[in-house]
């Protein structure tokens, strides 16, 4: 059975639902420049407007009542709260005390991540997330927002996924600000911890009653190869995914095998005392799980992803897969003593959805929903402290690179008319709180 104070809510994140890129003095994002940027995003898509929240926020605050959702987790446009010389925008900041007041009067918690991927152009340009300085800018950003909103949030995360801002920003180029080099994401990956660390300082200082964390996404490596090579490709890979951002944050150091079996000429810029800083004490980890990759060896000593035939997959083409889910959350707890209590601050998948009828009956999510429920219930049973579920999304958004043709909501967006429909799936959160609360 569920803790009684088990917590179910939706996430949405900034750029994927705001719109209004220039207005109330917002600056440009690396996401503006990116997806303005021919051949980066499908079709084209920007998040200009995206689902509009940012005009319709107060009916958004009557939509995520109306699913009976315990908690929010959204996050803060850093170029809407700050101008280019680190000066607060009023007229930003107030949007989210607005956002946050509105949705305590509600009664719902609210979960804030600081940086969901939208760094203000201006430090882009000065060598982002490469230059060390950037860290000591958030810091900054994270002292403001906590002394601004202190009291009207129940959990601060710093970072949203720094593995995806790294590698997809800086390694693979996929995403803002989409370059590509190893030495760059290791730069990155270091330079974002450190942020981290500077930051849950500030949050610390300024608002002591808040939970403080971060948000990771992990990665459930496995092979279906049979030699001794496939199998350390598949512990490779999750080393890559997750060791690298867990062991600095609980262990305080990066993993060995990295700098001797993937990284070689591309070490991150650690300076003496930077992993005592990003080592500090965590009130609560967010795990964002989606699916599992399978690999195998390559010829150079790595992994290489070979995709599984035959396996149930989302309209992203990730393999749908609870069982990882657990998997990894039992080996976590197996593999750091302190590990903080967990929330699982993403997981969901994106259907072909229509509106028919007025309805969208998304039966693969709901199954999917309950699927990794379940698989956090047995991680539960198996010891690890988790202790809610947010699922991605509140609505349809702006998928990054994939535009608007993917959909994750448990909300419908029409965005010709932004009319919200409310999936099939949005019952989910319904049954499980009643479940979770025992009939009477
Ligand atoms: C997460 N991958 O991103 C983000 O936190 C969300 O903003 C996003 O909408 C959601 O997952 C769905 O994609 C990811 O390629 C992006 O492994 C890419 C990957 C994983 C997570």
């Amino acid at each position: 059975m569920w803790r009684k104070d088990f917590l179910l809510g939706v996430a949405t994140a900034a750029y994927q639902i705001e719109g209004a890129v220039d207005e109330d003095g917002r600056l440009p994002s690396i996401w503006d420049t990116f997806s303005a940027t021919p051949g980066k995003v499908l079709h084209g898509d920007t998040g200009a407007v995206a689902c509009d929240h940012y005009h319709r926020w107060r009916d958004d605050v009557e939509l995520i009542a109306s699913l009976g959702v315990e908690a929010y987790r959204l996050s803060i446009a850093w170029p809407r709260v700050m101008d280019a010389a680190g000066r607060p925008n009023e007229t930003g900041i107030a949007f989210y005390r607005n956002l946050l007041q509105a949705l305590r009067e509600k009664g719902i918690q609210t979960s804030v991540t600081l940086y969901h991927w939208d760094l203000p152009q201006h430090l882009e340009d000065a060598g982002g997330w490469r230059n060390r300085d950037t860290a000591y800018r958030f810091a900054e950003y994270a002292d403001l927002m906590s002394r601004e909103l202190a009291g009207l949030v129940d959990f601060w995360s710093t970072l949203n996924e720094p593995w995806c801002s790294a590698m997809h920003g800086y390694g693979t180029g996929h995403h803002a600000p989409g370059r590509t080099s190893v030495v760059e994401a290791n730069q990155a990956m270091h330079h974002l911890l450190l942020g981290h660390g500077l930051a849950l300082q500030a949050l610390r200082r300024n608002d002591p009653a808040s939970q403080k964390g971060i948000v990771i996404n992990v990665g459930r490596g496995t092979t279906d190869g049979d030699t001794a090579a496939d199998r350390r490709a598949a512990e490779l890979f999750e080393m890559q995914h997750n060791d690298w951002v867990l062991d600095p944050l609980l262990k305080c150091r990066y993993p060995a095998a990295l700098y001797e079996e993937l990284w070689q000429d591309a070490a991150p810029p650690v300076h003496d005392g930077d992993l005592a800083l990003i080592a500090a004490p965590l009130d609560f980890l967010g795990i964002n799980y989606y699916f599992r990759t399978n690999v195998r060896a390559d010829d150079n000593g790595g992994y290489v992803e070979v995709p599984l035939e035959g396996v149930e997959r989302t309209q992203m083409g990730w393999e749908v897969h609870p069982d990882g889910l657990r998997d990894l959350l039992v080996g976590f707890h197996g593999r750091y003593a302190n590990l903080p209590p967990i929330y699982i601050t993403e997981n969901g998948m994106a259907c072909d959805d229509e509106v028919v009828d007025g309805q969208v009956v998304d039966g693969q999510r709901i199954a999917f929903l309950n699927r990794h429920l379940a698989a956090v219930d047995q991680a539960v049973k198996a010891g690890v402290d988790v202790r809610g579920y947010f699922i991605w999304s509140l609505m349809d958004n702006f998928e990054w690179a994939f535009g608007y043709e993917r959909r994750f909501g448990i909300v419908h967006v029409d965005y010709a008319t932004q009319r919200r429909t409310v999936k099939r799936s949005a019952q989910l959160v319904r049954d499980f709180l009643a479940q979770r609360r025992g009939r009477p």
